[in-house]
């Protein structure tokens, strides 16, 4: 996916040009994959640019991080105000925020304590993840061959970039094979998620998502769509789900900040349902988008403006 570069970038407290933005090629991040990141939004709100739950955001960042023995040198409160002047500095409006956080270059081999932790935090624009005919008409996706990560052998459910050579393996499979996205399956053969999406199933009203402990990331937007599910009135219900019971389902959907509500149409070339986006999916993508544009008063404590 193609992005327009902004000028500047915050690294460890200072801003610098977007072209300085590197790391060296000995960091331990780089060849262990012991780094942990955030993918966050920023959406044009009628008071200015807003940042959809930054402090969530950086607290799981901070979690990540504890997860690899990582110490990130800057407070949550430091991050998000970071974060601020990153999209303000760029006079970004609507943007995406990935901030990074890497174990840089002491030595050579596997053991990274002790070595230093380096922090940079990048926004620029960003459309639809995928695709505008994806969130509107909904993807076709098919079941990775891959299994999800096990978090017997990694921290499954932290966001360990070295984690993501498995979503990588999938999504490459799936577009391969001429679909728009990957759905992984747990060690144990039970629905995990997507690539970078928490997934979700309608059952005659009825909304169910794979729990926690089924190793998946504790997706922020998934957090959003089940507390504001549930406010509309919708059972929703965390539980198991094979995969032969999605093609049972009336409606699937993806999760993720970069994703955010994004219908499923086709599963392992099956329609979903009528093969469009259901009335569910399509209620809640709606409320999502107001909550997160300003427009609902109801979660306005989820929107951090940036002025
Ligand atoms: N599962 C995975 C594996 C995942 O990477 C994401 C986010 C989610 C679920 C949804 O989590 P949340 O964003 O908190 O609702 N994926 C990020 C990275 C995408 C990328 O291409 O990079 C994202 O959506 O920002």
């Amino acid at each position: 996916m193609q992005i327009d570069a902004p000028d500047r970038v915050w690294k460890n407290g200072t801003m610098i040009a977007w072209k300085d933005a590197t790391i060296h090629a000995l960091s331990h991040g780089l060849h262990y994959g012991t780094a942990v990141f955030e993918g966050i939004r920023c959406y044009d709100t009628q008071s200015g640019p807003a940042v959809f739950r930054l402090k969530d955001h950086m607290t799981r960042l901070h979690t990540s991080a504890k997860a690899i023995h990582m110490t990130i040198p800057y407070t949550v409160n430091e991050l998000c105000a970071a974060t601020k002047d990153v999209v303000k500095q760029n006079g970004l409006r609507s943007c995406y925020v990935r901030p990074i956080s890497l174990f840089g270059v002491s030595g050579i081999g596997v053991n990274p304590i002790g070595y230093p932790v380096d922090t940079f935090i990048m926004a620029f624009p960003l459309g639809a993840y995928l695709g505008d005919d994806g969130i509107k008409n909904g993807i076709r996706v098919h079941t990775s061959s891959w299994r999800r990560i096990s978090s017997a052998s990694v921290p499954a459910t932290a966001k360990i970039c070295g984690n993501y050579v498995n979503s990588a393996l999938a999504v490459m499979e799936a577009k391969q094979n001429g679909f728009d996205e990957a759905l992984l399956l747990n060690e144990h053969g039970m629905v995990a998620e997507g690539s970078g999406e928490n997934i979700f199933a309608v059952f005659n009203d009825i909304i169910a998502t794979p729990p926690l402990s089924t190793g998946i990331l504790p997706g922020i937007t998934r957090d959003s769509v089940i507390r504001t599910a549930r406010g509309m009135g919708y059972d929703v219900v965390e539980r198991s789900l094979r995969r032969g019971e999605l093609f049972l389902a009336d409606e699937l959907f993806f999760t993720g900040s970069a994703a955010e509500v994004t219908p499923i149409r086709e599963l392992d070339r099956r329609p979903v349902g009528n093969g469009k986006p259901g009335p569910v999916t399509k209620r809640l993508q709606a409320r999502f988008l107001d909550i997160t544009t300003g427009k609902d008063p109801e979660y306005s404590e989820w929107l951090d403006s940036v002025q």
